[in-house]
C-alpha cells in the first residue's frame, strides 16, 4: 500500500457549517495523506453522496480513499480500500470482497494485531491511546504501552488512533508511532491546514523539540 504519515478521518459533528468536502481539502493541503470516510448516522442515500464527493476531492489530490464499514459503498465509489472494525466482517471475507485494494482493521490488543497482521491486513489501527469521544462504542484507552508494542512486533504500518491531539502526539511518536490518526482535533481545528502541518512537523522531529 502507499506510504502514509498523517491519517485524517472525516467527522463531520466536529465543523458545524463547514462542508465535509471544504475541511477535508484544507487537511489535505496540510499534508494528510490518506483520507477515511467515516460516518455512522448518514442515510444510504447521503452516504454514496458524500463518499463520491470525496473520491473526486482525493483523486484531484492523488491521496488514498478509504471507506469505513461499507464494503459496498467502497467498492461502488471505487475506493482505494476499506477499514474494519473488531466486529465486522472477517478479513478473509473482506479480502474475497474487494481484491487488493487496501484492507485495514482497529486493533485494540496485540493478539488483535497479530492475528490481523496474519490474516492479511494492510495495516491496523492501535488504539485508543488517550480517552476519546469520538467513537462511541471504543474500548478502555490502550496507553502507549499499547503502541510501544505494536512499534516491536507488528511489521504492518500501524497507524496510533484515540484522542490524539497536538500536545500530547509527541509522546506517541516517541513511543514508537511513525504515523499518526487525528479526528477532533484535525476537522474540530479553527486552522485546519495549519494543524495538520503541526502535526507533520512534530512527526519529522520525531517527537523531539530542537
Ligand atoms: N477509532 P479523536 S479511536 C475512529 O481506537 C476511532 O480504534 C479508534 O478520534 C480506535 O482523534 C477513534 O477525535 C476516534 O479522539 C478518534
Amino acid at each position: 500500500m502507499p506510504n502514509f504519515r498523517l491519517y485524517g478521518i472525516t467527522g463531520e459533528n466536529f465543523h458545524p457549517g463547514r462542508s465535509l468536502v471544504d475541511v477535508m481539502e484544507e487537511a489535505i493541503l496540510g499534508g494528510v495523506d490518506i483520507v477515511q470516510f467515516r460516518d455512522k448516522s448518514s442515510s444510504k442515500e447521503e452516504l454514496v453522496r458524500k463518499a463520491k464527493a470525496l473520491r473526486a476531492l482525493t483523486t484531484r489530490y492523488g491521496v488514498p480513499f478509504i471507506v469505513n464499514d461499507h464494503v459496498d459503498l467502497a467498492l461502488e465509489v471505487d475506493a482505494d480500500g476499506i477499514h474494519l472494525g473488531q466486529g465486522d466482517m472477517p478479513i478473509a471475507e473482506a479480502r474475497q470482497r474487494v481484491g487488493s485494494r487496501i484492507i485495514g482493521i482497529s486493533t485494540h490488543a496485540i493478539g488483535e494485531a497479530l492475528l490481523a497482521e496474519q490474516q492479511g491486513a494492510d495495516y491496523i489501527g492501535a488504539g485508543p491511546v488517550y480517552a476519546t469521544a469520538t467513537k462511541a462504542d471504543v474500548v478502555a484507552p490502550v496507553g502507549l504501552s499499547y503502541i510501544r508494542e505494536v512499534a516491536e512486533q507488528i511489521s504492518i504500518p500501524f497507524v496510533a488512533i484515540g484522542g490524539i491531539k497536538l500536545d500530547n502526539v509527541e509522546e506517541v511518536i516517541r513511543a514508537g508511532a511513525t504515523r499518526i490518526c487525528a479526528v477532533s482535533e484535525i476537522v474540530g481545528s479553527t486552522d485546519v491546514t495549519g494543524t495538520c502541518r503541526t502535526f507533520l512537523t512534530k512527526l519529522d522531529r520525531k517527537g523531539v523539540d530542537t
